[in-house]
């Protein structure tokens, strides 16, 4: 065992503190973010502390379910990224670890509070919002109409034209449906997502995995978060990015370290890591463009921001509880998945 100094390794302003820590040793690291920024995180993290890390990449529904599965005999340690809603609920369900950061005071108010929700069980990492995204060359060649609005959605012109993740893998998809039932209730929502699944044409386990195929033109239009659509765009494909005109949610990416963490005090030095100006400004070279949860952190340039959205005031805590989780999630499955074509 030896004593880290982490303050030094992060940038100027943070808090200098001690771990007692196993600098050299394991951390197993399940990351919902997409794959080129958990890469380049693991990548940065080894060059900088002498840890092995062991990272597997899941989407934020199959990693909750993973974190459940081994809650007598953890195999991980942290969780980083993804959506907060099933990170808030594993924190209710007592599968992560209360830990709170010398950084939380330089964290937006969002991240903050996030960790508030949770009894410090989890934070804010990141910040983004929903929106429709379209491939314009396949809009125009097959002449159909611009979506401004989520309802447009369900216009039968879209037969087939229209890819969304499964809510019950995918984080992204759960955020929107709970954005959905806050912005229509209930009823109406799944009236409309039923109506919408009409012009589905694929369901997909991973939540940016639509606007990837818009952007090969595998789709025309695509339901993603709106900083997923700039990847694409940025990489040259034919992306129209629009912010719903009835206002959209967002999510508050999270981290959190696991109940039982084997590898707990390498487990803080990532999470002080992944919390770091440092760490968070780097996102964009893995072509991710999240609102950083670190004050200090560098925006880039063509994150979508929170304030140029028209936003709900998202309901964290309803929508990121068991409850709520578990009866929005198997009504989708029984009414809207089962629903005709
Ligand atoms: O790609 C980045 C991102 O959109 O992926 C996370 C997401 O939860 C992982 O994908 P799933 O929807 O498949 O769970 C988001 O947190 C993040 O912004």
């Amino acid at each position: 065992m030896k004593t880290i100094l982490l303050g030094s390794a992060f940038a100027a302003g943070a808090l200098t503190f001690s771990l007692s820590a196993e600098a050299a040793g394991r951390l197993n690291v399940v990351c919902s973010a997409d794959n080129a920024w958990c890469e380049l995180m693991e990548a940065e993290f080894e060059k900088k502390y002498d840890i092995d890390v062991s990272m597997v990449r899941k989407s934020s529904g199959e990693a909750y379910a993973q974190v459940r599965a081994e809650a007598r005999n953890p195999k991980l340690d942290i969780w980083w990224a993804g959506t907060g809603d099933p990170h808030l609920q594993a924190a209710a369900e007592g599968l992560t670890t209360e830990y709170k950061s010398p950084l939380l005071d330089n964290l937006q108010d969002w991240a903050k509070r996030q960790a508030e929700n949770a009894n410090f069980r989890t934070v804010g990492v990141y910040a983004g919002a929903l929106g429709i995204g379209y491939n314009t060359d396949l809009l125009k060649s097959k002449g159909l109409p611009a979506p401004k609005c989520w309802k447009d959605l369900a216009n039968p012109a879209y037969k087939g034209e229209i890819q969304v993740a499964n809510p019950n893998s995918s984080g992204t998809s759960y955020t929107a449906l709970a954005t959905l039932v806050q912005l229509f209730g209930e009823e109406e929502a799944f009236k409309f997502l039923k109506d919408m699944h009409r012009n589905v044409n694929q369901y997909t386990k991973s939540g940016s995995a639509p606007i990837k195929a818009a952007a090969i033109g595998e789709t025309t239009i695509a339901i993603t978060f709106m900083h997923d659509m700039v990847t694409q765009k940025e990489q040259g494909a034919p992306i129209e990015i629009v912010s719903p005109c009835e206002g959209t949610g967002y999510e508050v990416g999270s981290m959190s370290i696991i109940k039982g963490a084997r590898n707990l005090e390498n487990a803080k030095i990532w999470y002080e890591f992944a919390l770091s100006a440092e760490a968070q400004s780097m996102a964009e070279k893995a072509g991710s463009y999240q609102v950083p949860s670190n004050k200090d952190a560098t925006v880039p340039e063509n994150a979508p921001r929170l304030t140029d959205i028209k936003l709900i005031d998202y309901d964290f805590a309803k929508y990121g509880s068991e409850k709520t989780r578990r009866h929005l999630l198997s009504r989708w499955d029984e009414e809207v998945k089962t629903a005709p074509q």
